[in-house]
C-alpha cells in the first residue's frame, strides 16, 4: 500500500491548535495563484482568504516556496487550504490536535519491549522474545542467563546502554518538565493500574534492563546483542543468542556507556521517589557506583570486537557523559563532590561554552542543562554562563528557521542519519530555553520542528507511523516487515533525509538537495529506520505540545 501523492500544498496533517501560528508552506512550481483560501468543510463555506507570502528559494529542498499563513483563523473545526485547483489538504484546529499522537508515540516504546509479550491491538503484538541470553566471552564473564527486558533498539533487536540513556534521559526529563501532560497519560500496558503511573512504568521497563549490564564493580557493559543482525523475522522467531557484549579486555566496561547509566539513574531516583522509593534508592545506589567506576576509568571507549557486527555507539569521546553523570548526581543529591566534578570539567571562564542539540554521541547539553535548571542553588556564574550560550543556541534556530522553506530548525548540514531526531532534539533546545526565560516565539519554533516532521516537508509525508493522513509506509524495522500486516507498527519516526548516504539503496540515490534524500523504502536503513533515540525527542516535543 503506498502512501497517496500530496502536490503544492504541505502542513502539518493533525491540524493546530487555535491559538497558536499556523503557516502551511505552497511549493510555486505547482501552481501560478499567489492567493489562497481556507474552506471550512463543516459549514461548506470559505472562511478565510490571504495572499501568499514572499517567493522564497528553499536551499534545503531545491524548491521555490512560499508560506500561506492563516494563524488569524482561530475557530475549532475541519478545514481545507485551497491555492487555485491544488488538490487541498484537509486539517483541523482543534484545542488538543496532538493528544493522540503523544499516546502513539509512547505507546511506541512498549512496541518495542523485548523479553514480554507484546499487544498493541490491531494484530501488532509478538509473544515473549529473546529469553536466550548469555554472557560473550568479550565480556569478561560466561555462563548463561535469562532476558532483562530494555526495548529493541529500532529496526534491530539489539540493545544498546549508550542509546538507552539518551533516550530513557530525554523521557524522563520529558517527565520532570511536562508533568501536566504526562502524569495522566494512559498507555494500556500490562503494568496500567498498578502504582507507576503508565508514563513512569513504560520507562523503568528499559531502566531495569540497563541496571542488569551493571557490573558487580560498577562498570557497564555497552551492549546486549546477538552477535550479528537477524533477517527480517518478528522477535520470537530470532534464535540467535542475546549476548552481553563487552570490549573483550580489560576492564570490559566501557566509560560511555557507564556515565549514561549513571547520570539517567540519577534523573530516575528524582522521578520515582515518590512512587517506589525502593526502586528510587537502587537506581540512586546504581548511578553513584556507576560513577565511581567512570572515575577510575575515565577513558575506555568501545569499538566492535572482532566476531561483532551490530551497531557500535563507538564514541570516543566520553567526558560529556561524565559530565552528565555528575550533573545529574549533583542536582539529585546535592553532594559537592559531584559539583566539583562538574565545574571543573566545564570550559574555563573566558573560552567559550558551545551549547548544541543533544545526540547519543554527544550528551554536554544535557549535563549544562541539568545543572541550570537544578532548584539548587549552584554557582550562579556558571549558571549564568549556561543560560547565555542556550539563549544564544536558541536564536541562531529562531534566525535559520525563518529561512528554511519548509519551517524548520535545520542547516543544511544537519540532513544526516536521524536527521528528523535532529530536529526533535533542535525542538528540546528550544524549549529549554523557553523554560530559562519564557519565549513565545521559541515555543512557536519548537512547534514548527513537528510540524515538519507531520507533514510540511517537501515529500508531504508525515515521518510517524499511522500518524496524520499520509504517513510513511516501509519503515526499516523487523516487526513491521514480518507481521503480515500492510500498515506499519504505529508510533515510530522514521529517520529522515540523510545526504551522508549509509545504506545500498541511499548510495545509489542520485544527488539531490538535501531534504530530498529521503525514501520510504524498508531496504534503506540510513533513511527510513526507526530508532528509541529518535522517538524519544518526538515524546518529549508532544509533551511540550500538549502541556
Ligand atoms: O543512529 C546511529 C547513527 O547516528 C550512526 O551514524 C549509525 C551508523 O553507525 O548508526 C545509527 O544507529 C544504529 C545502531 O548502530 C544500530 N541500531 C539501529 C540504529 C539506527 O540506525
Ligand atoms: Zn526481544
Amino acid at each position: 500500500e503506498e502512501a497517496g501523492k500530496s502536490a503544492g500544498i504541505f502542513l502539518n496533517q493533525l491540524g493546530y491548535s487555535p491559538f497558536g501560528a499556523k503557516q502551511a508552506t505552497v511549493r510555486l512550481s505547482d501552481t501560478t495563484q499567489r492567493e489562497f483560501q481556507v474552506r471550512s468543510v463543516t459549514q461548506d463555506a470559505v472562511v478565510f482568504k490571504g495572499r501568499l507570502g514572499q517567493p522564497f528559494s528553499d536551499a534545503a529542498s531545491g524548491d521555490q516556496t512560499s508560506v500561506a499563513d492563516f494563524s488569524a483563523l482561530r475557530a475549532t473545526g475541519e478545514y481545507e487550504l485551497q491555492v487555485g485547483n491544488l488538490p487541498g489538504d484537509p486539517f483541523q484546529i482543534a484545542t488538543q490536535p496532538y493528544a493522540g499522537a503523544l499516546r502513539k508515540a509512547m505507546r511506541g516504546f512498549y512496541g518495542q519491549r523485548c523479553g514480554c509479550a507484546v499487544d498493541l491491538g490491531g494484530g501488532y503484538k509478538h509473544p515473549v522474545c529473546h529469553v536466550a541470553s548469555a554472557y560473550h566471552a568479550t565480556s569478561g564473564k560466561s555462563g548463561s542467563l535469562t532476558n532483562h527486558g530494555g526495548w529493541h533498539d529500532a529496526g534491530d533487536y539489539g540493545r544498546y546502554v549508550v542509546n538507552s540513556g539518551i533516550s530513557t534521559g530525554t523521557l524522563l526529563w520529558a517527565w520532570e518538565l511536562y508533568p501536566q501532560a504526562l502524569r495522566r497519560l494512559s498507555l494500556d500496558i500490562p503494568e496500567s493500574g498498578g502504582k507507576l503511573p503508565d508514563y513512569l512504568a513504560e520507562v523503568r521497563w528499559n531502566l531495569e534492563w540497563m541496571l542488569s549490564l551493571q557490573d558487580t564493580d560498577g562498570g557497564v557493559w555497552h551492549k546486549q546483542t546477538s552477535e550479528h543482525f537477524c533477517d527480517f523475522i518478528m522477535p520470537q522467531d530470532d534464535s540467535l543468542t542475546s549476548y552481553i557484549i563487552g570490549t573483550g579486555e580489560v576492564p570490559y566496561k566501557s566509560t560511555c556507556a557507564t556515565g549514561d547509566l549513571a547520570a539517567v539513574m540519577a534523573i530516575a531516583a528524582r522521578c520515582y521517589g515518590s512512587y517506589d522509593a525502593a526502586f528510587a534508592q537502587r537506581c540512586l545506589a546504581a548511578a553513584r557506583k556507576g560513577w565511581a567506576w567512570a572515575v577510575a576509568h575515565p577513558n575506555v571507549t568501545f569499538r566492535n570486537p572482532p566476531s561483532i557486527s551490530t551497531g557500535a555507539y563507538g564514541d570516543e569521546h566520553c567526558g560529556d557523559e561524565m559530565l552528565w553523570a555528575s550533573a545529574e548526581l549533583w542536582r539529585t543529591t546535592g553532594e559537592p563532590q559531584y559539583e566539583k566534578a562538574f565545574l571543573s570539567a566545564m570550559p574555563a571562564n573566558g573560552a567559550t561554552l558551545t551549547i548544541t542539540e543533544p545526540d547519543w554521541g554527544n550528551v554536554a547539553s544535557m549535563a549544562y542543562w541539568t545543572y541550570v535548571l537544578a532548584e539548587r542553588r549552584g554557582d550562579p556564574g556558571a549558571k549564568e554562563r549556561i543560560r547565555e550560550a542556550t539563549l544564544r543556541a536558541a536564536s541562531l534556530l529562531m534566525e535559520r528557521n525563518r529561512k528554511n522553506g519548509y519551517g524548520n530548525t535545520l542547516a543544511l548540514t544537519d540532513y544526516i542519519w536521524g536527521s528528523n531526531a535532529v530536529a526533535g532534539n533542535q525542538s528540546l533546545l528550544l524549549s529549554i530555553a523557553d523554560h530559562l526565560q519564557a519565549d513565545q516565539a521559541a515555543r512557536e519554533t519548537a512547534l514548527n520542528n513537528l510540524h515538519y516532521i507531520l507533514g510540511r516537508n517537501c515529500f508531504g509525508v508525515s515521518w510517524v507511523t499511522q500518524v496524520g493522513m499520509r504517513p510513511f509506509q516501509h519503515p526499516h524495522h523487523r516487526s513491521s516487515a514480518a507481521d503480515g500486516i500492510a500498515a506499519p507498527w504505529p508510533g515510530l519516526l522514521s529517520g529522515g533525509p540523510n545526504a551522508g548516504g549509509g545504506d545500498a539503496v541511499a548510495n545509489q540515490m542520485k544527488k539531490q538537495p538535501p531534504m530530498r534524500m529521503w525514501l520510504d523504502d524498508q531496504r534503506a536503513y540510513s533513511l527510513n529506520e526507526i530508532a528509541i533515540n529518535w522517538n524519544a525527542p518526538l515524546v518529549f516535543l508532544l509533551a511540550a505540545a500538549n502541556a
